[in-house]
């Protein structure tokens, strides 16, 4: 039996942050996570910071190499009737995104509870919470060596994704949830070539969506949308690269740049609320709590900014003695996550190619992509959604 503070379970992005967040506020804390170092560090998942977030990392003493490998952009392209229309994202906010990996970002944040002597368990299995309703939970799990063990804890927080235990372990009867699934997918390849354009085109075509991001001067990240019933194998590389080269034609002989695929993967689309993000003393955050589909590229900032509010409000619970913070901590975070839901699902409608959608639809969803790439009320809308709202409580 190891007594701790807070209990945390996973180590993606939500875990890792909350945990050094917990560090810096003084109050102690175990992260367990299910895989391995080497296997969370190479996981290619979120590519786009939001200035929040990246302002964030720069500020708990974890932006260094962010600094030095990110790649600030300052706009984006909307690519429809086979041109390119750009959103200044800087021009009209103020404020940019950074492409940046969220492995790098685990990487960093790994390195940093190292140099610290912060605990993260990797390989841990049979994951349980116990008593959350009261105010010491338990936490029993099998470590890396096949011992039992348990966590004495004052709080659990639930930051192991969408398919972790702790929202499962919330009564049915306590939660709400709210859900959306969409007739597509992504199919996503990170490709050892240079980026084709210097900065992310999200394409509308007849096709299917596709999008052109980057993870850095030498790899490019690109995704199609595709049938969610297709099984990867039936997209081999030429495949994918001719269907890329189709989707993100222009009429100025744009030149998608191919060459060896590293990685391959198709990923679901779903939107996903669960409320409240909370009960007794586990409280839930990130992936675990909500998903957005990838187009409006927040799912990672949400994490980040979720446990910044849970940070607070237990530090304010554990060390101040004072439980209003954590008593509001659901509905502190339900106000940007429904912001992003909503937009997740505006870009979503926007820019893919629903087959149920009739001719008439087909003609809305063209005049709402260019009135956002003409109207400069509606792309700063847009901007400044895409580049991150400010974090609500300063
Ligand atoms: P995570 O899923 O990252 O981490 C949960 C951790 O818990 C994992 O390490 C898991 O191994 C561990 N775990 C699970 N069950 C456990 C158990 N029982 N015991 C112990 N540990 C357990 N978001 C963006 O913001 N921008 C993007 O560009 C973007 N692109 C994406 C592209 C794709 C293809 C996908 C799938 C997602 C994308 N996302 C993007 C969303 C994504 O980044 C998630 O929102 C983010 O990983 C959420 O972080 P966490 O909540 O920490 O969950
Ligand atoms: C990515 O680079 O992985 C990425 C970028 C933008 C998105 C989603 C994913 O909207």
């Amino acid at each position: 039996m190891t007594d701790t503070r807070v209990g945390i379970v996973g180590a993606g992005p939500a875990g890792l942050v909350l945990s050094y967040l917990l560090h810096l506020q003084g109050v102690e804390a175990v992260v367990l996570e299910a895989r391995s170092r080497s296997h969370i560090e190479q996981r290619v998942r979120a590519g786009v910071c939001e200035q929040p977030t990246v302002e964030l990392l720069r500020e708990i003493g974890v932006g260094a190499r962010m600094e030095a490998l990110g790649m600030p952009h300052h706009g984006l392209s909307l690519r429809f009737d086979g041109a390119d229309h750009r959103i200044d994202l800087t021009g009209l906010t103020g404020r940019c995104i950074t492409v940046y990996g969220q492995q790098e970002i685990v990487k960093d944040l790994i390195a940093a509870h190292e140099e610290k002597g912060l605990p993260i368990e990797f390989g841990v299995s049979d994951v349980a919470l116990h008593d959350v309703d009261g105010d010491r939970p338990r936490v029993s799990y099998t470590d890396a060596d096949g011992h039992a063990r348990e966590l004495r804890c004052e709080a659990i927080a639930g930051c192991d994704g969408f398919h972790g235990v702790s929202r499962p372990s919330i009564p049915e009867r306590a939660l709400t949830t709210f859900e959306r699934h969409y007739p597509f997918a992504w199919l996503g390849i990170l490709a050892r070539t240079p980026p084709s354009h210097s900065e992310l085109i999200y394409t509308h075509h007849e096709r299917g969506f596709a999008l052109h991001s980057m993870r850095s001067p030498e790899i490019t990240r690109l995704y199609l949308q595709v049938d969610p019933d297709d099984p990867v194998d039936d997209w081999p590389d030429d495949r994918v690269w001719s269907e890329l080269q189709q989707r993100l034609a222009t009429g100025d002989g744009f030149r998608l740049r191919e060459g060896p695929v590293l990685e391959k993967s198709i990923a679901p689309m779903r939107s996903f609320v669960v409320e409240p993000m909370q009960y007794g003393r586990l409280f839930l955050a990130g992936d675990a709590a909500h998903i957005v589909p990838p187009t409006g590229a927040k799912g990672m900032n949400l994490a980040i900014a979720d446990v910044r509010h849970l940070a607070r409000a237990l530090k304010a619970l554990l060390r101040d003695g004072d439980p209003a913070p954590a008593a509001a901590y659901s509905d502190t975070c339900l106000s940007r996550v429904w912001r992003a839901e909503h937009f997740s699902w505006y870009m979503t409608s926007m820019l893919h190619t629903d087959p149920a959608t009739d001719a008439f639809g087909r003609r809305l969803q063209l005049s709402q992509l260019r009135y956002t790439a003409s109207s400069r009320s509606a792309a700063t809308s847009l901007a400044e959604n895409y580049v991150g709202l400010p974090f609500e409580g300063a």
